[in-house]
C-alpha cells in the first residue's frame, strides 16, 4: 500500500510537533507548514530540521490561498490537520482583525484549498477546534463538564473565531460530503507549550527559581480553572477521529478541573516550595517557608473577559474512539517542571 500523506498546518505549534512524531511513528510521508519568507539555512527553519529531520516543510501562510492550494496540488494529501492559528486568548484581545483572518478565515482557506484541488472527496480535514467556544458561563455548564451538544457562547474574539472554525467545518461535511471534522479539545499543555501560556510560564518561572536564576512570578487570575491535559495524548485522538468510518465531532478533555492556584502550588511543591497565600485581590502574595514572595499578581495578565471555569467530559470520544488519556494533573505538573529544570541547567 502507498505511504499516506499528511499536511499539518502551523509546524512550528506545539500540537503540530506531537502530531508529525506520532504520524512518524505510524508511518506516514509529513508536510508542514511554516509562515515568513524563509530559505533553508533560516535559523527557523534549521531548528524543525534538527528536531523534526522526517517533516516536509512547506512555505505557505494560513492567509495565502494560492500557495495552500498549490500545496494541495502537489501533495495530495490523505489527511489534513489544520492546527495553523493565532492561539493565544489573551493575544486575540489586543489583535482581534488578524485573529478573525487567520483563526477564522484560514480554516476556509485550507478547506477551500482542498475542494480548489479537487481533493474533497479523497482528503480528510480535522480542524482544531476548542473549549473556549463554550466559554464557562454559569447558565450553559453541565455538572459533568462540557459535551458535543453543548451550547457555545464564545468569551474572546478567538473564541468567536473559532466558533466560525467550527460552523465552516460542518458545513463543508453537509455541503460537499467531506470527511471533515472538529476536535473540541480542553487545554493541552507540555514541554512544548510555549511561554506565553500560564502552566509554562509558571513550570520555567520554577525551574529558573529553583536555579536561582529569578526570584519570583507575576501571574494574572489565579482562580480561573482549566481541564488540562498532556499534549501527546490529545493528538492520538486527533488522528483516531480521522479514522473513523463516518466523520464526526468529539471532545477532547481529562473530565477534572483544577485553578492555575493549584498548578502553581504543585509546581513549587515539586522544587521543594511550600506557597502560602497572603492579601487579596491584586495585592494577593505567594510566599515560600521563608516568607520570601514567590508569586505576585500583575493585573497585566487580566483579560477583558475571563472564561472562569471550563470542564469537558471525554465519553464519547472514549466510547467511539477508544481514547483514553495517559497523563494526570499531578502528573503534568511534574513533567513539565523536571523538562524545564534539566533545559535551564
Ligand atoms: P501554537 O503552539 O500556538 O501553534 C500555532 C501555530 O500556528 C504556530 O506554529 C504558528 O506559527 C502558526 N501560525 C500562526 N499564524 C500563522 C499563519 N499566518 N500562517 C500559518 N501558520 C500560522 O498552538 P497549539 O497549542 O499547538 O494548538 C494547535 C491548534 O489547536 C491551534 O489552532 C489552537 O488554537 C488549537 N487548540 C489548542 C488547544 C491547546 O490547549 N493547546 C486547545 C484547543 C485548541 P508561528 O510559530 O510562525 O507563529
Ligand atoms: O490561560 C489565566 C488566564 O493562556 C489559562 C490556548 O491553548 O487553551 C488555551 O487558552 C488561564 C486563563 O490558556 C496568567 O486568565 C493567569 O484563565 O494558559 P492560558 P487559555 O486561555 O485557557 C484553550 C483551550 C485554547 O484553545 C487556546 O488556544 O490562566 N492566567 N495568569 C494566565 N494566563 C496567561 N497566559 N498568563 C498569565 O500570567
Amino acid at each position: 500500500m502507498a505511504q499516506k500523506r499528511a499536511f499539518i498546518t502551523g509546524i512550528a505549534g506545539q500540537d503540530a510537533g506531537h502530531l508529525a512524531q506520532l504520524l512518524h511513528e505510524k508511518g506516514y510521508e509529513v508536510f508542514g507548514t511554516l509562515r515568513g519568507q524563509l530559505e533553508a539555512s533560516h535559523p527557523r527553519y534549521q531548528a524543525i530540521k534538527n528536531e523534526m529531520p522526517y517533516v516536509n516543510i512547506v512555505l505557505a501562510d494560513l492567509l495565502d490561498i494560492s500557495a495552500l492550494t498549490r500545496a494541495m496540488q502537489e501533495i495530495k494529501p490523505d489527511e489534513v490537520y489544520n492546527l495553523g492559528a493565532i492561539s493565544h486568548v489573551g493575544y486575540s484581545f489586543r489583535d482581534p482583525l488578524l485573529t478573525a483572518d487567520l483563526t477564522a478565515k484560514g480554516v476556509l482557506n485550507v478547506l477551500e484549498a482542498i475542494r480548489l484541488a479537487g481533493l474533497e472527496k479523497t482528503t480528510r480535514f480535522y480542524q482544531a477546534s476548542t473549549s473556549e467556544m463554550y466559554g464557562g458561563l454559569d447558565y450553559n455548564r453541565p455538572e459533568k463538564g462540557y459535551t458535543e451538544s453543548s451550547a457555545f457562547h464564545p468569551r474572546s474574539p478567538y473564541g468567536v473565531a473559532k466558533l466560525y472554525g467550527y460552523w465552516i467545518t460542518k458545513n463543508y461535511r453537509e455541503s460537499y460530503d467531506m470527511f471533515a471534522v472538529s476536535g473540541i479539545l480542553f487545554n493541552h499543555e507540555g514541554e512544548r507549550r510555549g511561554p506565553e501560556f500560564v502552566t509554562r510560564k509558571i513550570s520555567q518561572a520554577v525551574a529558573a527559581i529553583k536555579l536561582g536564576k529569578q526570584d519570583k512570578i507575576e501571574l494574572g487570575n489565579l482562580d480561573a480553572k482549566r481541564d488540562w491535559g498532556y499534549a501527546g495524548d490529545y493528538v492520538e485522538g486527533m488522528w483516531r477521529m480521522l479514522q473513523q468510518d463516518t466523520p464526526d465531532d468529539y471532545v477532547l478533555a481529562t473530565g477534572e478541573a483544577h485553578s492555575i492556584r493549584e498548578f502553581t502550588e504543585l509546581a513549587f511543591k515539586e522544587i521543594g516550595i511550600d506557597i502560602s497565600w497572603q492579601g487579596e485581590a491584586e495585592n494577593e502574595v505567594g510566599v515560600d517557608q521563608d516568607g520570601v514572595v514567590r508569586v505576585a499578581i500583575n493585573p497585566e495578565f487580566y483579560r477583558p473577559a475571563e472564561v472562569d471555569f471550563l470542564l469537558g467530559d471525554p465519553t464519547r470520544a472514549e466510547n467511539e474512539l477508544g481514547w483514553q488519556r495517559k497523563v494526570d494533573f499531578p502528573g503534568l505538573v511534574k513533567l513539565m517542571v523536571e523538562h524545564d529544570l534539566t533545559a535551564k541547567q
